[in-house]
């Protein structure tokens, strides 16, 4: 049986061979993104292919109204027709490469234009498509111009003599399915369309055929060296780079000295390419990539990356991204110290790349590649060890090198993401080497390495990472002399990911870790008009992955996640450490080639959380790689009572490409007097009621029965009590596809969601109230043994409370504490402590000490699935709805209007309905957040251990106005 051309192996026929992209050049363009019209067929088949020929007119042959409108770019999943599918390793179909279902969503696009009255009449023409998933077949007037595959790769058609002045049809068959979707099975929603823009180029006598730009950099001489090629069949032309005086024929070499390229100092010169028929503007970073002495270094150093994973994703343009949204990202990774981009797992829209070589970002290219599903089936069939599909594999490659070659930003290729390993590989591997070996070469699913520059790793736990780091790894030899990065690592799912800085550490310890690039950028919630952000299963797929679709460090909506706000602090290129009470700091240059005298350093000095002095603070300058010392002002008059502290910031001096003078890029708190004394309020007897139901002790009325505080102050207060449940994180929920239990799931198991409180003594005495409970879940002989104290001065009310676990506990808790209910409390909130935003134990190096000011509802994190979220670290006293709370605990505090439990089973945000009640948490310890939704859990220090010791706490209510 002949297979149609959208269910064979092929890449396709009748494209031009592939080169090199620019945004712009003097030769004509036409755009022809906008609106196009647009039908969608259930099956590839079910329509004949009449609409493509000449003179169709949809609207004279629509009896059944089938033609709509699309915009193009675009996915016509988000534009009312079908829906989109989320699956991470699986395909949502058989796996029978290279046959794909008979329900293959079949959308046909056409497009009228005219040319404009100025459009040149001689030379020739190209039609450019910078993205269609997933296959596309193309007519123009009537003629057939060819077919491909490649979702995320360039295809350009030469239209010849078929173009004319006015009533132009271009007609584009695309399928949601075919052959190169066993290619693509990246993590992601399956969108079809035709998702990227559609020029229409012309190509004057004598135009700039294909060219590679060769940009080196000696750092032994500072002097550049470039050359820029044009196959020797086609025209040759001259380059002109004014600023450096060179003006030289195409092919030709010329050395002189210049400033680098790095993406610290993306120093871009201007030029021109110019043949007889055209001119391009090119922008040249010189710099030179090699692996020395074991190490990647780019001009001569080493280099560390501080990488996010990017796929391209807008909440309702899915992957057909604009340039402002691009750039958004770019501007967010810079002001949040991100060095690197993985551009996982295909190559992104070209303009990306230009926006990299503007901004400084080192790129990781990767190829559209990934057939992860295999893997299921024990990667029998799987096209990258099967030679039919190499001429697949083998054009992927040369569209992603041919097109982007000329970016200085680009100085690692990526085969592809989650192939498992084969010949296919190989040959991309070599056709790489040929035909670029000025670039270093990855990829991650192949063990062996034979292939790579790079010994790359996915989620690698700490230990295995430091064992790697001192070269005690196991493992080919080979391999063990190439250095290492994780190409993934820290998932950033839903709350975290934690245990970043442990990360960091090793990766500046260990000169053979290279850095990471985080898992991922983004969340890729899609706007939903029920759900605010839909995710896998939302759209009613048969086969899904849920919310791993959301594992990103910016919301849907690109709002900074903690996660992102974390990373930032965790990897800023300069450190700040110091000893507050001597009033020394230390100041190390952590960038690979920047010295710092683009950053001014400015200390204040805080009593109580608020900044009493501030200054400049005079910091020596200081190359890449060193340290120094520096000396505080003498600190103002000593106040015993008052909690100090410095803080001291590296903020830009001017402004930059990037962000304006002053955004802070690192900082550190120092502090210098802390001993919080709590008052111990006492003296105010407790009262029975007459009927013996209430008691009072001083402004406080308690449940005689229960001994549950009922108000305070007049005020009603709901349910406080010991608590140990939060609604499990992503990373607590772990991993569906690991067969071990994830830590939520041990705590369901165990009934930490449903403690039940026993009341087993209220007694009163001369100095206040205790009241001894035993918390326990039904079915366990495990508890948490648990007396308050209570004691009063007539105004204020001292909480202590003790906590003695009983039993073996075998799992960590989730949180320690009380929680209790504050009706009618939404509103402002006040507190001394960690801000502005939410920290746990192992993600709270972004945390600033200070006062700070909030909102109830403005402190809910708003994770897509909803989730444990909010808290605000070490709070030294916090206001809410009129009342106070003091700790000498460091407690955490958390607001919500809405219960734990009701956080629990929402799916959506939308799924909860704020109440009048606050719920308030306030935490002696909690357990870490770690990164298990995809990698390693909690690390050991910051696992919430029940067993043994016995836990107290203290804590001062009072009343505010408010
Ligand atoms: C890894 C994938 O490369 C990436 O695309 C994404 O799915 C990520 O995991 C999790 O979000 S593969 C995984 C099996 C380690």
């Amino acid at each position: 049986m002949e297979l149609s051309h959208h269910e064979d192996v092929s890449p396709g026929t009748g494209a031009l061979p592939p080169r090199a992209w620019y945004a712009a050049s003097d030769a004509a363009a036409l755009s022809l993104n906008g609106h196009w019209r647009f039908r969608l067929s259930p099956t590839a088949d079910a329509e004949d292919d009449s609409f493509a020929a000449d003179g169709y007119d949809p609207d004279a042959s629509d009896a059944e109204g089938a033609w709509g409108e699309i915009a193009v770019p675009g996915h016509w999943v988000l534009q009312g027709h079908g829906a989109p599918q989320y699956t991470n390793q699986l395909y949502p179909f058989p796996l029978d490469p290279p046959r794909v279902p008979t329900e293959n969503p079949t959308g046909d696009h056409l497009r009228l234009f005219d040319l404009p009255a100025d459009w040149p009449r001689d030379g020739a023409a190209v039609l450019r498509f910078d993205g269609v998933e997933s296959c596309a077949r193309v007519w123009l007037n009537g003629t057939e111009l060819g077919d491909f595959k490649g979702s995320r790769l360039p295809h350009e058609f030469a239209v010849g003599e078929l173009l004319r002045p006015e009533g132009n049809v271009l007609a584009v068959r695309v399928h949601q399915w075919s052959a190169g979707s066993y290619l693509e099975d990246q993590d992601q929603w399956w969108l079809p369309g035709i998702f990227r823009d559609v020029t229409l180029l012309h190509r004057p006598e004598g135009c700039v055929g294909d060219f590679f730009v060769h940009a080196a950099y000696d750092h032994r001489t500072g002097t550049g060296t470039l050359r820029v090629d044009i196959p020797e069949a086609d025209v040759q032309g001259r380059v002109v780079v004014p600023e450096l005086g060179i003006d030289v024929a195409t092919g030709e070499e010329v050395t002189v000295t210049v400033e680098p390229w790095t993406a610290e100092t993306p120093r871009l010169y201007d030029a021109t390419l110019a043949t007889p028929g055209e001119r391009i503007p090119l922008r040249v970073g010189f710099r030179t990539v090699a692996v020395e002495d074991g190490l990647i270094k780019v001009n001569g150093r080493p280099i560390l990356f501080r990488g996010v994973n990017r796929h391209e994703f807008h909440p309702r343009r899915g992957r057909a991204l604009d340039l402002e949204t691009m750039r958004a990202d770019v501007l967010l990774m810079k002001r949040h110290n991100i060095n690197a981009v993985r551009t996982s797992h295909y190559p992104p829209h070209p303009a990306f790349l230009d926006l990299c070589d503007e901004f400084g970002l080192w790129v990781v290219d990767e190829c559209d590649l990934e057939t992860h599903g295999f893997q299921a089936v024990g990667w029998r069939g799987n096209p990258v060890d099967d030679d039919r599909w190499t001429p697949a594999l083998l054009d992927r490659a040369a569209r992603m090198v041919e097109r982007d070659k000329n970016h200085a930003s680009v100085i690692v290729w990526s085969l592809g993401n989650e192939c498992g390993t084969g010949r296919g590989l190989t040959a991309m591997a070599e056709w790489i080497r040929a035909r670029d070996g000025s670039r270093l070469l990855h990829y991650e699913g192949d063990a062996s390495c034979e292939d790579t520059d790079v010994y790359s790793r996915m989620y690698a736990d700490h230990a295995e990472v430091e064992r790697i780091g001192r070269g005690e790894d196991e493992g080919p030899k080979e391999r063990r002399r190439l250095p290492f990065i994780l190409c993934e690592y820290a998932h950033a799912m839903g709350n975290g990911p934690g245990g970043l800085s442990e990360y960091q550490r090793l990766f500046e310890t260990y000169d053979r870790l290279q850095g990471g690039f985080v898992w991922e950028w983004i969340d890729h919630g899609i706007a939903h008009p029920t759900y605010e952000y839909a995710y896998g299963g939302d759209f009613g797929e048969e086969l899904h992955d849920g919310n791993f679709v959301c594992d990103g460090l910016v919301f849907p909506d690109r709002t900074p996640s903690p996660g992102l706000v974390e990373y930032k602090k965790v990897v800023e290129p300069v450190r700040i450490e110091g000893d507050g009470r001597a009033g020394t700091v230390t100041v190390t240059n952590l960038h690979d080639f920047a010295g710092l005298s683009h950053l001014a350093f400015t200390w204040s000095y805080e009593k109580d959380g608020t900044t009493v002095a501030d200054g400049v603070l005079t910091v020596p300058q200081v190359g890449p790689g060193e340290r120094t010392e520096v000396k505080l002002p003498p600190p103002p008059p000593r106040d015993p009572d008052a909690e100090t502290q410095w803080t001291v910031r590296a903020s830009l001096a001017e402004d930059t490409a990037w962000a304006p003078k002053g955004h802070v890029v690192a900082w550190a708190q120092l502090p210098v007097e802390y001993g919080m004394v709590l008052p111990v309020p006492g003296g105010a007897a407790p009262v029975r009621d007459a009927a013996g139901r209430r008691i009072t002790l001083g402004a406080a009325d308690f449940d005689a029965r229960t001994g549950s505080l009922l108000a305070f102050h007049g005020r009603e207060v709901r349910e406080l009590r010991l608590d140990v449940w939060r609604a499990p994180t992503d990373n607590d929920n772990g991993m569906p596809w690991r067969p071990e239990p994830s830590v939520a799931s041990l705590w369901r198991t165990h009934g930490l969601h449903r403690m039940r409180h026993r009341v087993d003594s209220v007694e009163t005495t001369g100095e206040g109230l205790t009241v001894r409970t035993r918390v326990a879940p039904a079915a366990s002989d495990l508890a948490l043994r648990t007396e308050y104290h209570w004691t009063s001065d007539g105004g204020k009310l001292l909480l202590r409370m003790s906590v003695t676990p009983e039993g073996d506990w075998p799992v960590p808790l989730p949180r320690l504490g009380i929680r209790f209910g504050l009706p009618g409390a939404a509103g402002r909130v006040r507190w001394f402590g960690g801000g502005p935003g939410e920290a746990y134990p192992d993600t709270a190096a972004a945390s600033l000490i200070g006062v700070w000011e909030s909102d109830v509802d403005a402190m809910q994190t708003p994770y897509v699935r909803p989730q444990e979220n909010g808290a605000r670290p070490a709070v030294r006293w916090a206001e809410v709805g009129g009342l106070r709370v003091e700790s000498d605990g460091a407690p955490a505090f958390t607001v919500r209007r809405w219960t734990t439990e009701q956080l629990d089973a929402a799916r959506h945000r939308t799924d909860l309905t704020p109440g009048d009640t606050v719920w308030v948490n306030l935490d002696i310890a909690r357990h870490g957040i770690g990164t298990q939704s995809c990698g390693p859990g909690v690390l050991p220090q910051y696992e919430l251990r029940a067993t043994p010791r016995p836990s107290s706490f203290s804590c001062v209510f009072s009343r505010v106005d408010g």
